[in-house]
């Protein structure tokens, strides 16, 4: 299948295949195109016997920046639930092979969340994590608020949840939020290598054994997602959403009326 935002790499190694996140010039902002082809390549690589883990990955510069802010500027509320775009993400969250993401440059917003939905997080130096969704008027909306906390604490993710400031691959790292640290020119065969080490396993026992992790890691988790998604729909509702979305835009500061 050809997709036009991702590439998908079969055999990155032996059992190990890629998901390349591809809209590079705007730093794989992640459309709904993208996330429904990524759904859709990840389902197939999941039901594919020759593979046994999966590396999602970006570029040097970015791993992605966070969801289309020029795709939800102009959305209302009730367009957010219509587009139910939790469907895609939840299915993600539901693919059963180990996932790995190969993190350099920006993981922001929604590209934070969706390491976050990967099981294991490998970065370059240069990689910067955050949920800065605060800065256009709007908060996480796909796990940040609940993931991330569970990851780092409440204390650091607070300060990130509002503040909007990023955290370095060192500080991700000191905070329990990614496995591995490494030089910008092997955050990928790093990643790959980690990879390697467990499609050697009995891929029935790492299923079960992702499945008991994230039984344990999720307990108590979906009474806080409906909590966000409800408390995310409702800023559609907001003159602060359109402002903050518009003055990236427009590329100025945004002007936020407490409306
Ligand atoms: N959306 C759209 N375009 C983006 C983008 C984004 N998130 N991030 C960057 N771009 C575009 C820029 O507009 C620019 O495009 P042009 O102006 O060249 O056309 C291009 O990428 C390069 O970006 P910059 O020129 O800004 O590059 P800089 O190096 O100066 O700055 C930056 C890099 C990452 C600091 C900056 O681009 C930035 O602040 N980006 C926005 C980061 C952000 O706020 N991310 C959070 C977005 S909200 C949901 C699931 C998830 C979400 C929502 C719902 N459901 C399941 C319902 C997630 C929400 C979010 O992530």
């Amino acid at each position: 299948m050809s997709y036009e935002f991702i590439l998908v790499h079969e055999e990155l190694a032996p059992f190990v295949a890629g998901v390349q996140l591809n809209r590079p010039k705007e730093l794989n902002a992640l459309n709904l195109q993208l996330m429904s082809e990524l759904r859709s390549a990840l389902e197939d690589l999941d039901a594919n016997d020759a593979v046994r883990a999966i590396v999602i990955f970006g570029n040097e510069r970015a791993f992605a920046a966070g969801a289309d802010i020029k795709q939800m500027a102009g959305k209302g509320a009730i367009d957010m639930l219509k587009i139910d775009q939790f469907s895609t993400w939840d299915s993600i969250r539901r693919i059963k092979k180990p996932i790995i993401a190969a993190v350099s440059g920006f993981a922001l917003g929604g590209g934070c969340e969706l390491t976050m939905l990967c099981d294991m997080i490998v970065a370059s130096e240069t990689a910067q994590f955050g949920q800065p969704e605060i800065n256009i008027g709007v908060m996480p909306g796909a796990g940040g608020t609940q993931r991330l906390t569970k990851a780092v604490g409440k204390a650091r993710a607070m300060e990130m949840v509002l503040t909007g400031n990023f955290i370095s691959a060192e500080e991700a790292k000191e905070a329990g939020l990614i496995n591995k640290v490494v030089p910008v020119e092997l955050f990928l065969d790093e990643a790959i290598k980690l990879a390697k080490r467990v499609a050697e396993k009995s891929p029935i026992a790492i299923q079960l054994a992702k499945e008991s992790v994230l039984k344990s890691f999720d307990s108590g988790l979906q009474e806080g997602l409906f909590f966000e998604r409800k408390n995310f729909y409702t800023l559609f509702a907001t003159e602060d959403q359109k402002e903050g979305m518009a003055a990236f835009i427009e590329k100025r500061k945004p002007d936020f009326k407490n409306k």
